[in-house]
């Protein structure tokens, strides 16, 4: 057997033994997996559905459309684009058609739960090619709205980010919107993380307030690796008032030729699979489990003394003392549960010493756990990281 089968066996026997808490991962379905190593690899279709560079494309259009179909009635949007290559190019093709170089965009800090990609300074595409602000969380890790409305006024970003991969809380779409529009700001949802709870209503729908919504389709969704962007009614509605036409024409070309060629067929095909696993009532059930299975890590762990950040979704932070997360996040692995070193809200520990780990539970929901699980495996990290 090539080595590399070998590895690959090794890996999904270790996925298979271990607890796996880490907030974006999952397991993907059987029939997700087999979209993604068909042969749809092999086929080059730049372009869209009726509008190919290639030939030879007639099923293939039949592929994404029906990709682009399921996902809009999954995320309830008017339009959407499949193709993105993962989140952080999603997040890029969106500035890219609505920013211009060095105009200002404002998201929350990387250290408070934000992402890279919502101008996180200097080192990446969004801090380096445009003018960033971003918004810091109190120290409960929440974020605090009025603050955010002074902020955003002094800034007075063209487009705020409204996302999140480590925080913990409900976020308030509505009064995000107040505040975009306090500055007449583009408003875009970057739901990666929180999806699978928005699509189900288990946590609320950005839809009603958001211009656009930006999501990953490999975290909760379980899914391939790849996003979507979509663009709301409520978005097309508000190019209007930029005087933009077609929204949905320029967000499509912002992904392609504006950033990539070639669409990943096989991916989107996987992508249309889990979107209708994700439509069927057994997803909603099992996101509803993933909310409660996350109360019930953070209450065990607070039995044991430590200091939770959350939970209102799947995530929660758990302060490890300073400088302390990688650490025990180490020591985690070593007893067989995976998690990753997380900064907490106003970390006093250097950004590559953080004082805290990022727990989730849509990985082992899958896998069948309930509250009785997560109780005793919340008892077990503890314990381990008293000690
Ligand atoms: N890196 C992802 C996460 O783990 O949350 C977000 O892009």
């Amino acid at each position: 057997m090539d080595k590399i089968f070998e590895l690959i066996e090794q890996e999904e026997k270790y996925q298979a033994e271990t607890v796996r808490l880490i907030p974006s991962e999952n397991f993907a379905s059987e029939a997700v997996r087999a979209a993604l190593g068909s042969g749809l690899t092999n086929k080059y279709a730049e372009g869209y559905p009726g509008k190919r560079y290639y030939q030879g494309n007639k099923i293939i259009d039949e592929i994404e459309n029906l990709a682009i179909e399921r996902g809009k009635k999954l995320f309830g949007v008017e339009h959407l684009n499949v193709q993105s290559y993962s989140g952080s190019p999603a997040n890029s093709a969106v500035l890219m058609a609505l920013v211009e170089p060095g105009e200002k965009i404002c998201g929350m800090k990387l250290s408070a739960g934000g992402h890279l990609t919502h101008g996180h300074p200097r080192i990446t595409f969004s801090g380096k090619y445009f003018d960033s602000a971003q918004y810091d969380v109190d120290s409960e890790g929440r974020i605090d709205y009025e603050q955010l409305v002074e902020f955003v006024k002094t800034e007075k970003p063209k487009l705020i980010f409204a996302g999140t991969t480590a925080y913990p809380w409900i976020l308030d779409w509505k009064k995000f919107r107040e505040i975009a529009d306090s500055v007449g700001a583009w408003l875009v949802a970057d739901i990666s993380h929180i999806s699978g709870l928005t699509v189900t209503g288990v946590h609320p729908s950005p839809n009603e307030y958001v211009d656009m919504v930006t999501s990953t389709t490999h975290k909760m969704l379980r899914g391939p690796r790849g996003a979507v962007i979509g663009v709301t009614k409520r978005g097309i509605s508000s190019a209007k008032g930029f005087g933009i036409l077609d929204l949905e024409k320029r967000i499509d070309r912002a992904v392609f030729p504006g950033l990539q060629g070639g669409p990943h067929m096989n991916t989107i095909a996987a992508m249309a699979v889990a979107f209708e696993e994700d439509i069927q009532p057994e997803y909603k059930n099992y996101t509803e489990q993933v909310a409660k299975n996350a109360k019930a890590l953070a209450e065990s762990l607070k039995s044991k003394g430590l200091r939770v950040y959350g939970t209102e979704n799947h995530l929660m932070i758990v302060d490890c003392g300073l400088e302390k997360g990688k650490e025990a996040a180490v020591k985690l692995e070593e007893a067989g549960i995976i998690v990753n070193a997380n900064t907490i809200p106003h970390d006093q520990g250097s950004p590559f010493r953080p004082s805290g780990i990022r727990l989730g539970t849509p990985a082992m929901t899958t896998k069948g756990w309930k509250e009785k699980e997560f109780e005793e495996v919340g008892k077990r990290i503890g314990a381990i990281i008293k000690n």
